[in-house]
């Protein structure tokens, strides 16, 4: 067990919408200011979704690229962009994000319903990210919504090898409807799959809507790793919205030093995710 925490902020998604939430961070200048606050509060990687115009999700490489090179200038955070964007994406714009050179980008192990609507991922285009991101050296996180998608992951390591920077680092992301449940013993039941994977395998965890703070304290508990933010939940506490990504990270960093597990430090995580400084 590590004794530090990596905390990654997921600030803006791609589900929810500025009318309904206002504090979310859509423009790059709010997408900057929500990324700072929340580097100064503990977190060190930020995974990332941006916004058009008018606030809806876009996978535009132009825009892309300016996000990576605003963070890049104005914090010290490792970029993640997302590959899985949003449910209505077509696979060629989701590839087509490694194209902004970020540090880190997801990899989502397989298809799963996402509410009413399915978050399609088919094997080959599975191989086509992670093949892309050995090519360009971009390291990726593997985003595990079932319990199968950590057998895919395998299956995938196996045959095509080892993922850019050496090391293997998953995701779970519990409580979506149609994916596996946001408890501790979806949590526990995940981490002894992880027995399959190569040693020194990491895990953060995330719980979306209410399942946030059960998955948070299980995973604090089990020596993994938090994702936190907006993206997965808008609600602090009953009848309370969030206020800010910040206010997310904050308490989480706080729950990880209650566990004696203080914030990993940017630096550390570089090191332990495998990422170029
Ligand atoms: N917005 C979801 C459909 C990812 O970023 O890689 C997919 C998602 C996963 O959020
Ligand atoms: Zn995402």
């Amino acid at each position: 067990m590590t004794t530090t925490t990596l905390i990654t902020v997921a600030p803006t998604g791609a589900e929810s919408s500025k009318t309904d939430v206002p504090a979310l961070p859509v423009t790059l200048d709010e997408l900057v200011a929500t990324a700072k606050e929340c580097e100064a509060v503990g977190a060190s990687v930020i995974h990332v979704h941006i916004r058009d115009a008018d606030a809806r999700p876009t996978l535009d490489l132009g825009r892309l690229r300016d996000t990576v090179a605003a963070l890049r200038a104005e914090t010290g955070l490792i970029v993640q962009l997302s590959t899985g964007g949003a449910v209505t994406d077509p696979e060629s714009d989701r590839i087509r994000v490694l194209g902004a050179a970020p540090d880190m980008a997801s990899c989502t192990m397989g298809t799963v319903n996402f509410g009413d609507d399915v978050f399609l991922n088919r094997w080959d285009f599975i191989v086509a990210l992670h093949a892309s991101m050995q090519e360009l050296g971009i390291v990726p996180e593997y985003e595990i919504f079932d319990l199968g998608h950590l057998t895919s992951l395998q299956r995938l390591l196996d045959k095509h090898g080892l993922p850019a920077g050496g090391h293997v680092h998953v995701d779970f992301v519990l409580g979506v409807p149609g994916g596996a449940p946001g408890t501790a013993e979806t949590l526990v039941a995940f981490t002894h799959a992880l027995r399959d994977l190569p040693d020194g395998t990491t895990f953060s965890a995330t719980g979306i809507g209410r399942s946030t703070l059960p998955v948070l304290l299980a995973s604090l508990s089990a020596g993994g790793h938090l994702r936190v933010g907006m993206e997965d939940t808008v609600t602090y506490a009953k009848g309370q919205p969030v206020e800010s990504n910040a206010q997310l990270v904050a308490r989480a960093a706080g729950f990880a030093r209650l566990a004696q597990r203080p914030p990993m430090p940017v630096s550390e995580a570089r090191t332990l995710l495998g990422v170029n400084a």
